[in-house]
């Protein structure tokens, strides 16, 4: 993939794990030349719903499909939204992932990680890193990356109303991370709650990621948050691209959003109701936003389930 230099909004984000790492461990270099490699001689895409997904994440940056479409274990998709449904049901859940953040500018009150804001140890299967680690699911973020990807994320996600204006993720912006050929993620996002525009729908302008069509885009800055990150307004977006252009995915439970997110988008902005979402993380790079998964042992199950999933958690 031929990639342009980043724009101004793909500036270095601030310095964590995955930098530290960077520096501290050259034989990283050599392992993701090796997952190319690999991914390049053995790897493929299991059906035609993950070919067509996959294609279309790489023309627009962003594939809508759904779990019944590529074939995914109904049973874990059934499993999983029980177990986020009782999370985000639970008082003690909602506290304990509440973003404790001291600065109000940067904490995002309507946004809570239901797994928790820090660095998740894995140390036995579970249904969550079961479908984060899902073969299908990993096969189409290793296809758009050119490599066996790392899982370096995953949480649940739940949106919450709480008045005002948009801020922080809910305006358009991209991610750090994807700053340079080497450094590419893509998320994947499953829908466990209705989702339209009033519960928080995340929307994307098709063609800015990385080397898109789009990629050079650069809209007016209308927020510099203190962090120093960059966020545009819709009206500011509008300017330079029309709304009937922007990708907004409705849909229910079981509704999977690919995305890479070097390219503009926003979302979680909820108006009533709430939206609950598992999402995941992959890179074919400790990329500059970090691990936030650190998966030790998974019993039986890594060794079972191939070489994607060994893959998918060995850089730690
Ligand atoms: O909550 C959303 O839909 C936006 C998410 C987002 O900004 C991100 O994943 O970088």
């Amino acid at each position: 993939m031929q990639l342009h230099r980043p724009i101004h909004y793909l500036k270095s984000g601030p310095s964590v794990i995955g930098h530290r790492l960077k520096r501290s461990r050259p034989s990283l270099y050599i392992k993701q030349g090796l997952s190319s490699l690999s991914w390049s001689v053995s790897g493929s895409l299991p059906n035609e719903e993950a070919v067509r997904v996959s294609r279309q994440l790489r023309q627009q940056g962003i594939a809508v499909t759904s779990a019944e479409e590529l074939g995914l274990c109904r049973h874990l998709i059934q499993e999983l939204r029980k177990e986020c449904v009782k999370l985000a049901d639970s008082p003690a859940g909602l506290q304990y992932a509440e973003d404790r953040r001291n600065d109000p500018a940067l904490k995002k009150d309507y946004f809570f990680r239901l797994l928790g804001q820090r660095l998740i140890r894995v140390e036995t299967a579970d249904v969550f890193n079961k479908v984060a680690l899902d073969p299908i699911l990993l096969s189409i973020a290793n296809d758009y990356l050119g490599c066996y990807a790392w899982l370096l994320r995953y949480n649940v996600w739940l949106n919450l109303p709480v008045g005002g204006e948009p801020k922080s993720s809910q305006l358009w912006h991209r991610d750090y991370g994807a700053r340079d050929a080497r450094e590419n993620v893509v998320k994947m996002f499953l829908l466990l709650s209705d989702v339209t525009m009033e519960t928080g729908a995340f929307s994307y302008i098709p063609g800015t990621q990385l080397g898109g069509w789009r990629s050079r885009l650069s809209p007016k800055v209308s927020v510099r948050q203190p962090d120093g990150s960059l966020r545009t307004t819709d009206e500011d977006m509008k300017t330079v691209i029309s709304e009937s252009e922007w990708i907004t995915p409705v849909g229910g439970p079981g509704t999977i959003i690919f995305t890479d997110t070097s390219g503009f988008h926003k979302g979680g902005y909820v108006r009533t109701g709430r939206r609950l979402l598992f999402k995941a993380l992959y890179s074919n790079w400790l990329c500059t936003m970090g691990p936030m998964v650190l998966i030790n042992h998974l019993g039986d199950w890594d060794s079972a389930r191939g070489r994607a999933v060994r893959w998918a958690c060995s850089w730690s």
